[in-house]
């Protein structure tokens, strides 16, 4: 029997979050993952700002157990403007929330974009809806929608051909949604982007590889994990949402592979994952089981989450305990590593399905209250019961 279990938590999108602290202490979180989304990125964050926030949430009675995120700036992906100050700026931010107490900070190093889906309410035979990446809808926003130049090198023949046929057989309004869901501002924000903004954006990452963002981001953490390490905080990145190229841009976070070059560039406790499941498990040569074995004393967060992909490149978000991870086998392995580390690793059931009176509501996608409740509930359940033999 094994005392370390994980230490569950909800994401809150802070007080305009129409899923309210009291929900998240309903589904029996002890903790909360939040950002000053206000913040733009690249700002400081003062303490007064984080001691206000933290209030809050104590005062409902959880603690704030992880950051996400403290947004890295394009300017740091690109090395370009302001870059410096904002390196400057993140090492403020980082000694200030470490004098709040707080120990994990997650972020990402996706240029311009977070996650991208081609449909936030797909349809489950069961009446819920999902998140669902579909590959020819994708391939026919970029060549079609967005109108990217030179989008069309970035694909097939066969795919290009594909994609003519299905955005053919679109009707009006199916591409008018492919067409919003691809413009979705970053989470935690109301705004969509507009077509000439991304374009704009994605031209500024011309000349930037993947191995030129890589090494924006070792040169990034070579900076800010000393400042990380001095002051008691752990760094957790997340990886590229789908795991692979997208728009043309480079993704660096997407394989073993590429979370091995993350520690050797810097080797520190402080430089780690948030180990998303449901991001690695996109790809199927992502072996989830072995990556955490393999990275383990480097994870400080988890997110739990599954897909399920098809062969033509399309995955939706399933249950948690269903598509393609082994859940079983990966709470196992995380038991295991918790009780070798004798802590606790904060977790949050990342995304959930929209279901029941939810359906009505307008959540961010992803961020539904009962359908992360569902999901949960189910991944403690089988937390405990693993618990009991471990
Ligand atoms: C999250 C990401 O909603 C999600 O898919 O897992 O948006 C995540 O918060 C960021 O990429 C972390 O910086
Ligand atoms: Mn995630």
């Amino acid at each position: 029997m094994t005392n370390n279990l994980m230490h569950q938590t909800m994401r809150w999108y802070g007080p305009n979050d129409p899923v309210s602290l009291s929900d998240i202490l309903q589904a029996g979180c002890k903790g909360v993952v939040t950002a000053l989304h206000q913040v733009p990125v690249g700002d400081v964050w003062t303490i007064d700002e984080i001691q206000k926030r933290k209030k809050l949430i104590e005062d409902a009675g959880m603690s704030w157990t992880v950051i996400e995120s403290l947004p890295v700036s394009d300017d740091i992906k690109k090395q370009s403007g302001d870059y410096l100050k904002h390196i400057e700026n993140y090492k403020i931010s980082l000694k200030n929330v470490a004098a709040c107490g707080l120990k994990v900070v997650t972020y990402n190093f996706m240029p311009v974009l977070d996650w991208l889906r081609t449909d936030v309410a797909w349809q489950l035979p069961n009446g819920a809806t999902a998140l669902y990446f579909e590959r020819l809808a994708f391939v026919a926003f970029d060549l079609f929608l967005l109108k990217r130049p030179g989008a069309e090198n970035d694909y097939t023949a066969e795919e290009i051909e594909r994609a003519k046929e299905k955005f053919a057989s679109m009707t009006e309004a199916e591409k008018e949604k492919v067409f919003r869901n691809g413009m979705l501002g970053l989470p935690g924000s109301d705004d969509a982007f507009t077509p000439g903004q991304v374009l704009a954006a994605l031209k500024t990452y011309a000349g930037i590889d993947a191995k030129k963002l890589k090494e924006h981001l070792f040169y990034f953490l070579r900076q800010v994990i000393p400042v990380a390490e001095e002051v008691g905080v752990s760094m957790a990145i997340h990886p590229d949402d789908p795991p692979y190229s997208v728009l043309g841009l480079p993704r660096i976070m997407s394989t073993e592979q590429d979370a091995a070059d993350l520690i050797t560039a810097v080797p520190s406790k402080a430089n780690g994952f948030c180990f998303c499941t449901g991001s690695f498990g996109a790809r199927p040569d992502n072996d989830l089981v072995k990556m955490i074995q393999r990275f383990g004393d480097h994870i400080h967060f988890l997110h739990l989450r599954n897909t399920k992909r098809d062969g033509n490149g399309n995955f939706y978000e399933a249950n948690h305990l269903e598509g393609d991870a082994d859940m079983y086998a990966i709470i196992k392995e995380v038991l295991l590593l918790m009780q070798r580390r004798n802590i606790s690793l904060p977790m949050r059931p990342d995304h959930g399905h929209q279901m029941l009176d939810d359906l009505k509501k307008k959540t961010y996608p992803g961020y539904s209250a009962i359908g992360r409740l569902k999901g949960l509930a189910e991944l403690r359940g089988v937390e405990y019961a693993l618990s009991r033999t471990i």
